[in-house]
């Protein structure tokens, strides 16, 4: 027999509890938190009974505790308990010791603690930016060459047009890489700027003052509306000139390999129209307009002729009301064929309501928002690139100066908002990390850290409409889990954390020969689907599916679409805290 089994006995006999060193058993979000905010650390041995918290650098108690009963995770079947240490409230730097596991990350009781991952997941969509190279000043170590200029882009055999026959050269340069591949989709562009308009619409003085160092700062307009001026400019060339219909991608046929921008030489095309990039282009250009409005010195022009585009891509879309993006069919019809994301659809009602909202807050003409139909009284549903009627909702709840929606629907909204916010919150108590996110399986989905940033969101609107903190304290709850109180230990956005995740799916990021991987981009999560079929996932568990692997697509990349939710989440939590 091994001699091992009997000297971990023995080891075990010795120890004055029974747990074993293990500090990755002991989660918290791994940056910190706010000194009048609940604090929380979760123990993932249910053999562990107390718990210290201790200053980091001297080493002193400021809180002893006993952990909290033991939970059972309904994904793995694991056992964890709680640490609660919201009495402490000094700002400092500490760590939560466990006797027997071992020390926490350190992390910070401090104001304005997310301050940093908030400007730092902003700075990554300038990471993201197609046909420019990122000089050092702004760049640091991860500087470039540009890429994907897009100025000599083919018009695809599926969207020829009036004016433009098969193979017509087009300019449609600027925007941002979509993901860890270097394709350009509207789709998903369109859930992205949505989310990031919204959250300047939403808290627009606290972007006043953040600045992410990138070449537009200190230009009088805030950082915010300068990076998303670089994708809408992109976005409006997508648009066909001949019938305003849109363009569902700008993409190669195939991805390119593990390659810089620089290095990528593959043909690009922009391909078949849709209903559902048109109408995301719709709400996109309807809100900016809105936007941009206010910024008329700083953009000539472009407020007004993002209306003038969203009428035109609306009147497309009526004649057109559901073509649907079919990359198969396509395929079977057209040269060359197309391999890379599809963002395929299978009903734009959803798409519909935001964009006959947005267009209805715009010009305050009903027939806009009629189009929405029986979709206004709808069971609110979590956004994501295809189910944006949540994006809808939220601009309409929103107080406008000019337009106000009828007091009816608004009720309804508001209400389905709050039955959802309140289904969020039910059995947040027994939940193992005691996070709103993993209550059920799919909420584990390809890019599960969307979904937590997503629902920490909605959270936020219940809380300003409702003022009752719970709200808020269950969406700080979802940002602790992205920062590290979840089940598979990591902090999910790059750059951050102790336990870091260091091989996104991320082109430039495996490409540049720099040993940290581009900061600010949130890796994907979770997802049980594992549909990249790596062999390092630690096991099928949905909470723990999940691999540091830059082979993991769906459990490692990075997207636009899950980068946008996040920096909602942390800004918009950094404005509320004060
Ligand atoms: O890199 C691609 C990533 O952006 C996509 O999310 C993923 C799924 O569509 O596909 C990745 O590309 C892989 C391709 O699908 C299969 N061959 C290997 C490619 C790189 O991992
Ligand atoms: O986020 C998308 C996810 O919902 C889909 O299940 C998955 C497979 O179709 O594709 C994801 O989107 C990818 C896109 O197709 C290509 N760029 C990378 C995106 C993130 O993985």
């Amino acid at each position: 027999m091994n001699a091992l089994p009997c000297l971990t006995a023995l080891l075990f006999l010795s120890l004055p509890s029974l747990a074993q060193q293990h500090p990755d058993a002991i989660r918290l979000n791994q940056i910190g938190f706010y000194p009048d905010a609940p604090k929380i650390a979760v123990v993932a041995d249910a053999n562990a009974e107390t718990f210290e918290v201790k200053e980091a650098g001297s080493g002193k108690t400021v809180l002893k505790g006993k952990l909290g009963a033991v939970r059972t995770s309904q994904h793995s079947g694991k056992h964890t308990r709680l640490a609660d240490f919201g009495a402490v409230r000094k700002p400092g730097t500490y760590v939560v010791e466990v006797p027997g596991l071992g020390k926490s990350a350190t992390f910070r009781i401090s104001r304005e603690v997310h301050r940093q991952v908030a400007e730092a997941s902003l700075k990554g969509f300038y990471y993201q930016r197609a046909s420019t190279g990122l000089p050092e000043k702004y760049a640091g170590k991860w500087a470039r060459e540009a890429g994907h200029l897009d100025d000599k882009v083919l018009v695809h055999a599926s969207a020829v047009s009036r004016g433009r026959p098969e193979n017509t050269v087009i300019s449609s340069p600027r925007g941002w890489y979509d993901a860890g591949d270097y394709n350009k989709y509207i789709v998903n562009s369109g859930i992205t700027m949505g989310t990031l308009l919204a959250l300047y619409e939403d808290y627009p003085l606290y972007f006043e003052n953040f600045n992410v160092n990138i070449p537009e700062s200190n230009n009088g307009v805030p950082d915010l509306l300068d990076e998303l001026a670089w994708n809408l400019r992109w976005m409006l060339t997508m648009q066909d000139p001949a019938d305003g219909g849109v363009y569902h991608k700008l993409t190669n046929p195939r991805f390119d390999g593990m390659i810089m921008p620089e290095a990528a030489k593959n043909p690009r095309y922009v391909v078949q129209k849709s209903t559902a990039a048109t109408l995301d282009f719709v709400a996109v250009t309807a809100q900016a307009a809105r936007v941009f409005k206010n910024f008329k010195g700083k953009f000539p022009g472009l407020a007004d002729s993002c209306t003038t585009v969203a009428v035109r891509a609306w009147q497309w879309a009526e004649k057109n009301p559901e073509l649907l993006y079919n990359q198969d069919e396509m395929n079977k019809l057209f040269d060359p064929d197309v391999a890379t994301g599809t963002y395929g659809d299978r009903s734009v009602k959803d798409e519909w309501l935001w964009a006959g909202a947005e267009m209805y807050i715009l010009t305050g003409k009903p027939a806009y928002i009629e189009k929405a139909g029986p979709g206004l009284e709808q069971p609110f549903a979590l956004p994501t690139w295809n189910q944006v009627s949540a994006l809808g909702y939220y601009t309409l709840l929103r107080p406008h100066y000019d337009v106000v929606a009828e007091p009816k629907v608004l009720n309804t909204i508001k209400n389905n908002l709050i039955t959802y916010a309140d289904g969020l919150l039910t059995d947040l108590e027994k939940q193992p990390y005691y996070t709103v996110m993993g209550k059920t399986a799919k909420d584990y989905s390809w890019g599960s850290s969307s979904v937590a940033a997503n629902q920490g969101i909605a959270l936020l609107y219940a809380y300003r409409l409702t003022k009752d903190r719970k709200y808020l304290d269950a969406a700080l709850g979802n940002l602790d889990y992205l920062l590290g109180r979840n089940a598979t230990g990591y902090c999910f956005l790059t750059g951050f954390g102790t336990r870091r995740v260091m091989h996104p799916h991320h082109r430039p990021s495996i490409a540049d020969g720099v040993v940290e991987p581009i900061p600010g981009l949130l890796s994907g999560g979770p997802n049980p689907g594992q549909q990249d079929k790596c062999t390092t996932y630690p096991n099928k568990f949905a909470d723990e599916s999940f691999t540091d692997n830059d082979k993991s697509y769906a459990s490692n990349e990075i997207a636009i679409n899950w980068n946008a939710p996040f920096v909602y989440l942390a800004a918009a939590l950094e404005a509320s805290m004060k």
